[in-house]
This record gives structure tokens, sequence and C-alpha cells, in this order.
């Protein structure tokens, strides 16, 4: 072998790897333009290419163990992906979206490139979203002894992005193995760098970040940005902390194949970026070293090309995915196959209140699952979280299993679900407050909850969110919302809402040990209210998902709730029956997601009259949804029109008069009642 890099810290590459590093880089520039053929072709629909960005890209992939450290890439990453070990023609199907395309089976948008066996990490759209995973992955990583290095990308543009910050500021704040590759092309889609960073260089916006390492490289020098990229590797594998890398490449094409450059680019400027090409000099490079010479480019040109108008001509003919399969990866596959009796707990103890049922329940699956992970804000240390449900677990099971994270919500979920994309690793993480998760948003709706869907069922990261919710507290705007009716409005996204200790106890344990992602909502107002304890199940009570409550049986009136509306229906029920001559059936659905639609219609045949309540804002909440089923469902049952119970269309006010007028009370779910019993 021929070695032709030997730096001061032992890096070798040979001249065959340095042929293939140029291989793929005449691979990925080839690949853009034959895709834009076929796009003309009406054969592809979207196309989004890294011309340019080649070099940068090769000697990163190269530097790299594919296989071994992991890769979260971002879309102009072609090149990339190749040297990594994509092979020409799964990119060719993934770009025309054919069933057996390696990434996403036709699933996801081509070059989201995503890989199992290269541990590339599917990748969605939103630009940033990749940064905070990274730094999840990284923990684990460091966690499990191993010296892998995590590789993430973006151009300079989604540096911009919050969670960027966030990843460097966690990844610094740990000293983790991550290596931040921003690509900076000067634009973003139309915006240049100028509008974008301080100081147009993203190497000095991050300079404040204690413990990151940072160069500037020339990213269309595939030598000067290969003795960075080894560099950069070398000091992350041996547990010298994270480095970025502000790599200055060209964008030769329009952002994507729906834009058009000429409109905002002069043409000074794109000559200015064709005279930096970095692929004749990467070919000069290498000619000098005695890797390349003209005719041997020439003719690997040949060779790539007729490779990739061959991937193209199979390509067409592979079948496309299957209509059938449009919803079969949503959730994990054996989820469907919750039990549908309710558990008899072999046991009780004492009477306990909510919030120690829920901390019970998380002592005991750490205990369980060595691989369990708790953390969030306050979590951490003597205090356990804001409303103690965390009390005592760093103490007894580790300030390394039980552990603060930094003020950051999006920080929290992006983490936990790069710590559980390893496998093993099973995060049970605490969101303070429902008011404060909507930083999180983006990382639950478009990453956690889509994971498994986009990369038809590669990959998955389930994990726990536990998050507090709900008013009836005094706690004014913002330490009262209800978000149910968000979250389950989420395909792939499990929404648990307990009512008792009981329940809280035995839905969490299922949580903990779910294949699926679960938002579990926790009612502050429930955590220590006596009418919600119960006495506390013993340790193999687990609730299945899917499973309603039948809380009090009834022939002429069914009541559908969760949360703290069970409790209000109950008494307004025992008070309504005092009144008529009927009885009323209350359903607790304790999981809005998976829906128990079972027993809702069973009831609601059998009674004809159906009252919703919940605590959420009346329009767009989840008894809608319910209300809709109700009506398609059994509608040649009803014997009145189906009534919704519901917070009024307003924030949650401070002053009690007025959070007592907003949000629904016992008098109404009363006079719902009544109303259907005298219709
Ligand atoms: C969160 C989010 N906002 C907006 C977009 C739309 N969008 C896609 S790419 C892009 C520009 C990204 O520019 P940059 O990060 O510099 O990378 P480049 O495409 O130049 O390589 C935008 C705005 C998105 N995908 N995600």
């Amino acid at each position: 072998m021929n070695l032709l890099w030997k730096k001061d810290d032992g890096v070798k590459y040979s001249s065959e790897q340095l042929h293939g590093a140029y291989a793929s880089a005449v691979a990925a520039r080839l690949m853009d333009a034959k895709i834009l053929t076929l796009l003309k072709q009406g054969k592809i629909f979207f196309h989004i290419g890294g011309s340019g960005h080649e070099a940068a890209q090769v000697a990163m992939a190269l530097a790299l163990q594919p296989g071994k450290d992991w890769a979260y890439p971002y879309y102009r990453d072609m090149a990339f992906a190749l040297q990594f070990g994509y092979s020409i023609e799964q990119i060719m199907l993934d770009a025309m979206h054919r069933a057996g395309s390696i990434s996403s089976n036709g699933f996801a948008m081509p070059f989201h490139y995503g890989h199992r066996d290269l541990r590339m990490v599917a990748q969605s759209s939103p630009t940033g979203t990749q940064y905070l995973q990274a730094v999840g992955t990284a923990m684990g990583a460091v966690r499990e002894g191993t010296d892998e290095v995590v590789y993430v990308s973006s151009g300079e543009g989604a540096t911009s992005e919050g969670e960027f910050h966030e990843a460097l500021n966690w990844a610094s704040r740990q000293r983790l193995p991550v290596i931040f590759l921003v690509q900076n092309n000067r634009y973003a889609i139309s915006v240049p760098v100028h509008d974008q960073v301080a100081g147009k260089s993203v190497f000095k916006m991050v300079q404040g970040y204690e413990g990151l390492q940072r160069f500037q490289v020339d990213g269309c020098d595939f030598k000067a940005m290969l003795d960075t990229a080894s560099t950069a590797v070398a000091l992350a594998r041996r547990g010298e902390g994270p480095v970025l890398i502000e790599a200055e490449t060209v964008r030769l094409l329009p952002h994507s194949s729906s834009d058009d450059q000429r409109k905002y680019r002069d043409q000074a400027d794109l000559e200015e970026d064709l005279r930096r090409d970095p692929l004749p000099k990467m070919e000069a490079y290498l000619a000098a070293q005695g890797v390349l010479t003209a005719d041997g480019a020439a003719l690997l040109r040949r060779e790539v090309q007729e490779r990739i108008d061959r991937a193209a001509e199979s390509g067409e003919k592979m079948p496309v995915p299957d209509p059938a399969e449009v919803t079969r990866f949503v959730y994990a596959p054996a989820s469907a196959d919750h039990p549908r009796t309710d558990p008899v707990p072999s046991a009780t103890g004492p009477n306990i209140v909510m919030v120690d049922a829920i901390n019970h329940a998380l002592a005991e699956e750490l205990e369980q699952n060595p691989r369990m992970l708790i953390y969030g804000e306050d979590v951490g240390g003597s205090k356990g979280g804001v409303f103690t449900a965390t009390r005592g677990l760093a103490k007894r099971f580790g300030e390394d299993r039980v552990f603060n994270s930094p003020l950051a919500e999006a920080s929290i979920v992006g983490t936990a679900f790069g710590l559980a994309v390893r496998g093993g690793f099973k995060p049970v993480v605490e969101i303070q407050f429902g008011d404060y998760i909507w930083p999180a948003f983006m990382q639950i709706r478009d990453e956690v909850a889509m994971l498994r869907y986009r990369s038809y069922n590669q990959w998955s990261c389930p994990m726990v969110i536990r998050v507090a919710v709900g008013g009836y507290i005094h706690g004014g705007l913002y330490h009262s919302q209800s978000i149910d009716g968000f979250f389950a409005h989420i395909p792939g996204l499990r929404v648990v809402f307990p009512s008792t200790a009981a329940d809280a106890k035995g839905l969490l344990k299922t949580a903990c040990r779910s294949d699926d992602p679960v938002l579990f909502c926790e009612h502050k107002g429930l955590y220590r209210q006596s009418f919600a304890s119960s006495p506390e199940p013993p340790s193999d009570y687990l609730v299945p998902f899917g499973l309603a409550k039948v809380r009090k049986q009834g022939e002429d009136l069914t009541v559908i709730t969760w949360g703290m509306l069970v409790q209000r229906s109950l008494d307004a029920a025992r008070k309504v029956e005092e009144k008529y001559d009927a009885t009323v059936e209350v359903i607790d659905l304790r999981t809005l997601n998976p829906l128990d639609r079972e027993t809702i219609l069973g009831s609601v045949r059998k009674t004809g009259k159906v009252l919703i309540v919940h605590e959420d804002t009346l329009t767009g909440g989840f008894g809608a949804e319910i209300a809709a089923i109700i009506a398609a469902e059994a509608f040649d049952r009803l014997d009145a029109p189906v009534l919704r119970v519901a917070a009024k269309d307003a924030p949650v006010p401070y002053a009690p008069i007025l959070e007592n007028a907003m949000l629904p009370q016992e008098k109404d779910v009363l006079a719902g009642m009544e109303k259907l019993l005298n219709f």
C-alpha cells in the first residue's frame, strides 16, 4: 500500500483511498447532472445537489470510519454519502422513489440519506434539527466507552437556528466527540451570508464556546480539507471534545431544482464560484501525488457515467412502493398487539398520591432497565424536579443516570432522539411545563414521531416525554395549558393521560417499555389530590395502551373524558342521578393515542346519548375527533346530538375567578348531562 498521508497524529491514507475519494467526488458531480436530466424528462420530481461541495465532503468521509462512526449528513451531502458507503444505484433508487430504495423505500424525499449499516441516521428536512441528535448519539458513544465519532453537517444558513447553538453548548459542556461540519457556500437559498451570520463567518460566530475546537478551511481545497478533517477526527476520537469546521465551499447549482439562482446572483458571482470549482484542483493535487493521470481521470469519468446511466435505466424498471403500506410503519409493528384486558394488581400497597406513583414507577423502571436514563430541567440533584416526581432518584441511581439538562426543551428531546437511535438507551425525559414544550415541538413532530416512518422501519427512537400539564392550580397563562389536542394530532406519537395514581404508575411503566415514543401527560392538579390517589399497585402492574376504563357503569348517558375532568364528571354524574331516573356511564380514556374506539362506541350504542368532557379549549380540542368518530360509526344509535363540555376558547387567566370562568367546572358538566337527559 502506497501511503501518501502521514501527519503527526499518525493518520495515513493510501493512494487507493485517495483515488476512491476522487471517484466519489466525480460520481456525485455526474449524478447531479444526470438527475437534472431525468428531472427534465419527468422521471424524477426533485433534485438538490452538492456540486461545488464534493472535495470537502469526500475528505470528511475519508477521515471517518464508516460503520463505526455515526453520521448525520444533510441534503447536500451526496459526495459524503457516496464516500461513506452509499452506492450510485442506491442513490438513484432514492431519487426515483422506488421500492427497495435504501434510505426510505420511497417514503422520504430523495437526498435525505439514511443507512442502518452505515450508522447514517435517516434524515429529515428541517434545517438544524440534526445537530442536537448528533449530540445525543455522541453522549451514548461516551457512555458506552467507545471512541466513536459523530459527524453532523449543514450549510451556514442552518447555523442561525437556535438548536445549532444549543448543540454546541451541550457538546462543548460535555466535551463530546462531535464533528460539526458547516459547509458555507455563502447562500441559504437566496439569502447571502452577510444577512445570515454575525461577522459573515461561522468560525468567528462560535468562538465563545469554551471547549469547542474550531477550524476554518477552504472547502474547495481537498488537501487542506483532508488535513483539517483528519485532525478534527483525531481530536474528537482522543476525547478532546467537539470540533467545528467551517468549510468554504461554492454552490455551482441553484439551491434546488425549484430554484433559479440567476434571479438573485449576478454573472460575476457565478463565474467566481466556477473558478473555485474543487474538482480541477483535486485532480491537480492527485496528479501531483501520482495518484491520477489525465487519461486515468477521463477513463474514470466514462466508467462512472456508464454506471450512472445503467443505474437510471435499471432504477426505472424497479417497482414503485406499495400504497397498501402507507400507514405500515407509523408505529412499531408490534404495538398494535396491546392486550385488551385491564390487569388486576396482584397485590396493592397503601394509598399513594399520583406524583409518588410516578416517582415509584420511574424507580422501578430504572431498576429493571439499566440503560434507562432520566433527565430534564431541575431533575437531577436533590430537588428532583419542580414537582418532585424524580425526587431521590439521582441519589439512588446516580447522577449519571438521573441528571439535569440545560434549560432548553429542544435540547432535551433532540438529544434523547440521538441516544435512542443507538438502540438500547431508553431516555425518559421531563418537560417541566406543557406551556414550555414548544421549543421541542419541531423535534417531537418532525423528528421523534416521524423517524420510523421516514426510514421505513430502519430507525426508531422510542422515548418517554413526561410533561406536567393543565390548570385549576392558579398557575396563570403560562403554567396551565392543556396540550393534548396538539399532540394527539401527531401520527407516530403515543399520548397518555392518566387520572389516578394507580393508572399513572401502570401506564408510565408501559410507556417506559414501549417501542414507540410516548408523550406522558401528568396533570399538575392531580399530583397530590386525594381523589386521584390509589392503593399502590405492585411493580408488575402494567396498564396496556388503548384501553379506556369505565369508571362508572350507566345505561342512559355516556360521558367520555380524561385527566382532571374525570373526577368532575363522576361527581356530576352522582348529582344528576339523584335528580333523574337515569344512570350515567363515565369513561376515562387514559390514552388518547391509541384511542379505545371499541369502549367508546360500545357505550354510546348502549346509552344513545354522549357528552364529551375535556379541559382543553373547545375548538380543535380532541373531543371534536371523538364526536366525529361517534357521528360516523354510531349515528343510527344516537338519541341526541353529541355534546361537548370544554374550556372556553381563551388562554387560562390568572385571577382565580377568571380561571374558574374559563376552565370547565362541575356545574358545566352537570348542565351538559341535564341537557342530554332532557332531550
Ligand atoms: C426549519 C426550516 N426552515 C426553512 C427550511 C427551508 N429551507 C430549506 S434549505 C434552506 C436554506 C439552507 O441554507 P444553508 O443552511 O446555508 O444550506 P445550503 O442549502 O446552502 O447548503 C431553507 C431556508 C427548512 N427546510 N427548515
